[in-house]
């Protein structure tokens, strides 16, 4: 068994799904936990972190970077990455969808103009409002089910108001009002 040290900061986020795999199997790995993301411990080993960032899993000493990749060669290994290369794909296509709120949520955590996070709650209101591909991917399976089920929210408010917001986008408004649409119009929001 090699041996492992995972090097992120003291939270959790990118290292999470490391963490529990590690945990999953039960093998032991060293974790390096740095306290302060902006002070001294984690300038001085940034430049010899390979991208400058973290997660990186150490391997033998050989050093991994990107958290998805890390946690797919883990993966691999440790047999969690489904039996065939289409179970692997349709893995990859959940983990890459949730990836997306990471990277929206790391991009007001690491926000220039807000050093110490500390975004205005106007700036916070904005990034959520802008439409990333999982929410088109979660409106077209919602609007999808339609063809089963009167109302896909009932019971669930707090989805119903993630659906509004991305139909009431003016772009996504637009192009579902266009007239081109109607050929699709079973597809229509109620
Ligand atoms: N795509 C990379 C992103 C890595 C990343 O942005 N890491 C952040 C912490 S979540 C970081 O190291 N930020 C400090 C810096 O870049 O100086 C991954 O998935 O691992």
């Amino acid at each position: 068994m090699p041996s492992y040290k995972l090097i992120y900061f003291m939270s959790r986020c990118r290292a999470e799904p490391i963490h529990m795999m590690f945990h999953m199997i039960g093998v032991e790995y060293e974790n390096v936990a740095i306290r302060d993301a902006g002070g001294d411990d984690f300038r001085k080993i940034k430049p010899l972190l390979p991208f400058g960032h973290v997660p990186v899993l150490e391997v033998d000493g050989v050093k991994l970077t990107q958290s998805k990749a890390i946690i797919r060669y883990l993966g691999r290994e440790f047999g969690f990455y489904g039996k065939t290369s289409l179970e692997a794909a349709q893995i990859d296509c959940a983990m890459d969808a949730t990836d997306d709120v990471i990277f929206k949520a790391g991009q007001i955590y690491w926000h220039p103009d807000f050093p110490g996070f500390q975004v205005p709650a106007d700036v916070l209101e904005n990034f959520f409002k802008s439409i990333t591909i999982a929410d088109m991917f979660f409106f077209a399976a919602c609007n999808y089910s339609r063809f089963f089920v009167k109302d896909p929210f009932e019971g669930f408010p707090i989805l119903a108001a993630l659906n509004d917001r991305i139909i009431a986008h003016p772009k996504i408004k637009k192009y579902l009002d266009d007239t081109s649409y109607k050929p699709y119009e079973q597809f229509k929001p109620f």
